[in-house]
């Protein structure tokens, strides 16, 4: 058994779609089911008795003892985070809250957990936390990628809070032993992604004829990369990485947002013309976002050196499934738009 935290949210749950279609080790999905948590995203799990699902919050130090103590986890793969840069301008509080004091909570435990175990089982254990490539603040266009011992530099209040997390993670390592492994990844998309980031919101904007809002001057670099390879980078690290190591994980996929949101029109322009003209029209040039970090990019070589991964899917192959998902999935769009899929858990749910 694995315990993952956020598995119900865009990269947890494909995270644990993922694992159960490729290993026979059940999971024990913790998530708070705030408005990025969606049970919707594991439907095809229903009936499944390998998927065992848990509504609480990571700060609950009561509620994870007992999961620990009940369920005795190998391992725990910490998903769980706010994590839409625009929200931690306007309201940085819950990051604090559950960045940096969710993490803080799961490292205690785990390490009140780790310390009652046997030796052989202590060994096993891994608390791998997933953390993201803005920790390591901003690029200009000459600068090289980023490597796993850049310093630390972030500028949001999202990346700030889980740079805070990922030291976090390290001193318990340090000082108390902890077996951690980190992974800091770039910009993920694909399937069941919250339609407030770039990709979905472009792709659900342009369904329904509304403005496709481009911040600043379109020319922020962002490296992209598909969820189910993220996915397959952390189960190699969970397998196989160097305990207390850092990982990152990348496409080597640098892209402008413009042009980003440019192919997105294209592929709509072919899979689901508009009558009204190409989708490209309703590109609009917005205020920047404060603060906006002009470049990141991944320097992954460590991860394909040491555990040999490598992407699966091509940028072009990638957004095509995506889109392709969007369009076939309209409904689940609809209903994370509506909040009909709260109706939905309670019906579900609601006994459990
Ligand atoms: P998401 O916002 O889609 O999902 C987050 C999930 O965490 C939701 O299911 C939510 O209900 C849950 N959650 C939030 N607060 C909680 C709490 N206090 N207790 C329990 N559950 C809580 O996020 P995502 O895009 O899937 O990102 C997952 C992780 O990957 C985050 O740690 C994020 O920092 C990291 N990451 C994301 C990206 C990306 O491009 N999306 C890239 C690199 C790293
Ligand atoms: O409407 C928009 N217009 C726009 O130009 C939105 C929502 C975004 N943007 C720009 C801002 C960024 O340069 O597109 C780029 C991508 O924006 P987001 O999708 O908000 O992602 P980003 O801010 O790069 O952060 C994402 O990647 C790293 C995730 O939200 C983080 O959780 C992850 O850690």
């Amino acid at each position: 058994m694995i315990l993952v935290t956020g598995g119900a949210g865009f990269i947890g749950a494909n995270f644990v779609l993922d694992w159960l279609a490729t290993q026979d080790e059940p999971v024990l999905n913790l998530d708070a089911l705030t408005y990025a948590g969606n049970l919707e995203n594991l439907a095809t799990l229903a009936g499944d008795d390998r998927h065992h699902f848990i509504h609480g919050d990571i700060c609950d130090r009561t509620l994870v003892d007992r999961l620990l103590a009940e369920h005795r986890p190998r391992a725990i793969v910490h998903f769980a985070a706010e994590s839409h840069v625009d929200r931690s301008i306007h309201g940085p509080g819950a990051f604090v809250r559950t960045n940096v004091e969710g993490t803080f909570t799961l490292l205690e435990a785990a390490r009140g957990w780790w310390g009652s175990l046997g030796v052989e089982e202590a060994a096993a254990f891994r608390f791998l936390h997933v953390s993201t490539d803005e920790v390591y603040g901003s690029l200009g266009p000459e600068d090289p990628a980023f490597t796993e011992t850049k310093a630390y530099e972030p500028n949001s209040p999202y990346s700030a809070s889980k740079a805070a997390s990922d030291h976090l993670v390290r001193a318990w390592h340090h000082t108390y032993g902890l077996p951690v492994l980190t992974t800091n990844c770039s910009n993920n998309y694909g399937p069941y992604q919250f339609p407030e980031k770039l990709i979905p919101l472009t792709i659900a904007n342009a369904l329904a004829g509304r403005p496709l809002p481009i911040y600043g001057d379109g020319r922020n670099v962002r490296d992209w990369l598909y969820v189910g390879d993220h996915c397959s980078a952390v189960r190699e690290v969970l397998a196989r990485g160097r305990v207390g190591e850092t990982y990152n994980v990348g496409g080597w996929n640098e892209q402008p947002n413009i042009d980003i949101v440019n192919i997105i029109c294209g592929l709509l322009d072919e899979l689901r013309p508009d009558p009204a003209g190409p989708y490209a029209r309703l590109i609009t040039f917005v205020k920047d976002r404060p603060g906006h970090d002009r470049r990141y990019a991944i320097d992954a070589r460590k991860i394909e050196r040491e555990l040999g991964w490598r992407p699966a899917e091509t940028f072009a192959t990638g957004i095509r499934r995506t889109v392709q998902w969007y369009l076939e999935n309209q409904a689940w769009v609809e209903n994370v738009q509506s909040g009909a899929y709260r109706a939905w858990l309670e019906r579900n749910y609601a006994s459990r």
